[in-house]
Parts: C-alpha cells; structure tokens; sequence
C-alpha cells in the first residue's frame, strides 16, 4: 500500500490524490453536493452515485476531507479497536466470494474451544480493544442442527469474563435465537447483504434469501442490538447499485455500515476476478461518511493489512476492525494471514500509524457511552 501512499509534508498521496485539508474542487457540481452534507443534509441517491463516480484527483480529495471534517465533528480524533475472533470456519453455505465456502478444500478449518475462544477474548481485552467480534462461519454442527446452544453458552461465558462490548457475527440466525442472543450479552449483531441488487445477491449469496437476510436485521433492532450493514465492492455491481446500497443502509438505519474490496480466493468459483481499485473503496468509504454522518465505519485490516490502514482513515473510517492476536491461531476472512503472523494486526501494532495521523485510541468509557446512546437496552454501566 505504500506503493499508493507517500507521505510527505502534512499532505498524502493515494494514487495521483492528495489528501490534506483543502476543499478544492474542479468540478462545481461535486462541490455543492459536498457541502450539502457538510451542512448536515440528506444527500439523495442520485447525489451520493455522482459523487461514487468522481475520477478526478482533485475532486477526490475534496470529498476526503469533508469527510475527515465530518468524522471530527462527531468524533474527534478518537478511534474505535475491535478485536477479531474467527472461532469456527467451517460452512454449510457455497458464497461464491468466499474462501471458507463448503467445497472449498483449500481453507484452513478449525474449531476453537470456548476456552480457547476466551482466553483470546481476554488477551484482546488487555491489549486494549474496545469490543469483541465473535464471528463464525455457518457451521454445520450449529446451524446445520439449528442448535445454537453453543454459540449461546460460548457468548454467555465471554460475557462474563470481558467488560468490553461484543458484536457476534454468526450468519443468518432464526428470529428467536437473536433475542437469546441480545440477553445473553451480544451489543452487535453483523450480517452483511454484500450487494442490494437482488439479482446480483443470487449469484452471490448461492441459494440464500435476500429478504430473511434483510429481515433478520430488522429482528435485530427489535431485540435492542445495534446492526451492522456491509457491501462488497468489486463484485459485479454498478455504481447506482453502490449508491442504493448507502440509501439502504439508511433505511435500515445502520449503526455501522462497511464497504470492503472483494479479495479474490484461491479455490473458488471467483478466484480469476480482479480486486478492484483500492481508490474505489476509499472513495466509498468517503461517501458513507458523508452520508451517515454520526455512525460507525470500519477501516479493515483484511483487506491491505496495516498498509492500508491510514488511507482508510484519511478517507473518514472511524474503527479500526479485524484486530488478529498472533498467537491464537486464528485466521481473518478476506487475508486469513495477512499481518497476522508477524503480530502486526495488534493494538500496538497500528497505534504508530495513528499517531501519525495525530489520531488517537478512544477509551472503553467513550465507546460504550456511543453505544448506548444508540441501544435501546444496555446492560453497561458507565460512571460518571
Ligand atoms: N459467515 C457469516 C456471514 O457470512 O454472515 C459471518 C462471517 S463472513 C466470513 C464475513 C464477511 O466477510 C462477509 O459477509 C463478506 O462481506 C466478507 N468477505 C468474505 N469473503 C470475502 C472476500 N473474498 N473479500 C472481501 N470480503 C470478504
Ligand atoms: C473484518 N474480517 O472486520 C472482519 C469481518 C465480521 N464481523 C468482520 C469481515 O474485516
Ligand atoms: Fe459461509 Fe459466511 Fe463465507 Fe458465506 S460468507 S461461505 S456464510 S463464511
């Protein structure tokens, strides 16, 4: 990535882009739809496509920097830490993207025992992340029985051995299981539509529903957890498909919403796709901020690793996600090793490159009062 971005002076390149503090612009057009937002405005679906499709450097950089403007009038120079926890990766489910689907022989496979899974959870926690995310793939032995007594009773026990928020990310669960799942101790509940285009969610998500994953969303909120929405880019959509998806999001009212470069992976029907621009997920990412001013949005580090992590954050992300420890063995998603290894994917891992940005760790304190700002029901008690 620093192929892309060079850092000199106070201004950065990506690409042909600089990025600093200016609002410049070549095109007028652009200019007024951006401080439009910088008002506080709702931008339209046509407004937020037109600015998708910006290829200009110098308009580029000027939707960076209203959205790093915007990032610091409701966040100050403070980031959010999530810790990573991949504890099964075994899958009933044939995503055409991805590299844990079912006939893929080529993926590492394992299960973690709750007591490996907590141990991790806790090291996570000293090490200074501000929420745990347990995440699984749709195992057989949980979602294929419809037992998920094990994914209850392992969330249940991380609950009380952690005093951090935790987001699960378990796929697709009935509507039961997710109230279970918000009193057992889950805050977050992550399930990522990918695409908004029906069609192209078919080729995606093979023999999966678009609207039961849609509603589970939906179920979520009602059981009091906050919701994570998520796009894949590269992947065959359109730009009006991207621009819809942001809208959606809205709809649904997304408390943290991504957009991620497709990564093509070795044994799947997509492997021989290209990664797209890496300029077009931080233009993305510019443009949710624009548009969901206040929420949460995650600059991965399974994308580029580290490498990619300050552009993320030039762009206006606001969460640093896919925090790996090195020793537990653990894999990512799209990079499942990328940085991992070699204990780079660490709170002290990415705070320098931070402290370049003069941006700085937020505190436990200062997340959970954001969430519960948002959650209906919280069971965590900030003093003072
Ligand atoms: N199995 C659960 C599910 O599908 O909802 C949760 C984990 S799933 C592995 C998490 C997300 O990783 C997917 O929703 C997708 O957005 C992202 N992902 C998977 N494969 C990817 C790839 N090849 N490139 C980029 N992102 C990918
Ligand atoms: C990430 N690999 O943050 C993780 C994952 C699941 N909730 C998150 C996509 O990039
Ligand atoms: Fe399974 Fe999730 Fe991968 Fe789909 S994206 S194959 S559900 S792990």
């Amino acid at each position: 990535m620093t192929k892309y971005l060079k850092k000199c002076g106070i201004a950065f390149y990506i690409g042909e882009i600089r990025v600093n503090n200016e609002l410049e612009f070549n095109d007028k057009k652009a200019e007024s739809i951006v401080e439009k937002a910088l008002n506080l405005n709702t931008l339209s679906r046509v407004e937020t496509e037109y600015l998708l499709g910006l290829r200009d450097p110098v308009d580029i950089e000027g939707v960076f920097s209203a959205a790093k403007r915007i990032r610091e009038k409701f966040f100050g120079n403070k980031i959010f830490f999530y810790g990573f926890i991949y504890f099964t990766t075994y899958c009933r489910n044939r995503c055409t993207f991805c590299f844990y689907r079912k006939p893929n022989l080529k993926s590492p496979r394992y299960r973690k025992t709750p007591e490996e899974v907590i141990k991790i959870a806790k090291d996570l926690e000293d090490s200074g992340v501000h929420l745990i995310d347990l995440t699984m793939s749709e195992d057989p032995l949980i979602h294929g029985r419809q037992d998920f007594s094990k994914l209850l009773d392992l969330l249940k026990r991380v609950r009380n051995e952690v005093d951090i928020p935790i987001m699960v990310s378990p796929g697709v669960v009935p509507h039961k299981i997710l109230g279970d799942l918000s009193r057992a101790g889950a805050d977050w509940y992550a399930c990522y539509q990918e695409t908004h285009n029906r069609d192209l969610f078919s080729k995606l998500r093979i023999d999966q529903d678009y609207d039961t994953r849609m509603r589970v969303k939906e179920i979520a909120v009602k059981e009091g957890m906050l919701i994570e929405e998520g796009i894949l880019l590269g992947v065959g959509e359109s730009l009006k498909d991207r621009a819809y998806s942001i809208s959606e999001m809205k709809k649904i009212n997304a408390h943290q919403i991504r957009a991620m470069s497709f990564i093509p992976q070795i044994g799947t029907p997509m492997e021989n796709w290209r990664t797209p621009p890496r300029e077009e997920e931080l233009l993305t990412i510019a443009v949710m901020r624009l548009v969901h001013q206040d929420k949460l949005i995650p600059a991965s580090l399974d994308i580029e690793g580290v490498a990619g992590l300050q552009a993320r954050l030039m762009a206006g992300a606001n969460v640093v996600t896919s925090i790996i420890p090195p020793q537990g063995d653990l894999a990512g998603v799209a990079q499942h090793d990328l940085d991992i290894r070699i204990g780079k994917r660490t709170v002290d891992g990415i705070k320098p490159y931070l402290k370049e940005l003069k941006l700085k760790s937020a505190t436990v304190k200062d997340y959970i009062r954001w969430i519960e700002k948002y959650k209906k029901f919280s069971p965590h008690k900030v003093s003072s």
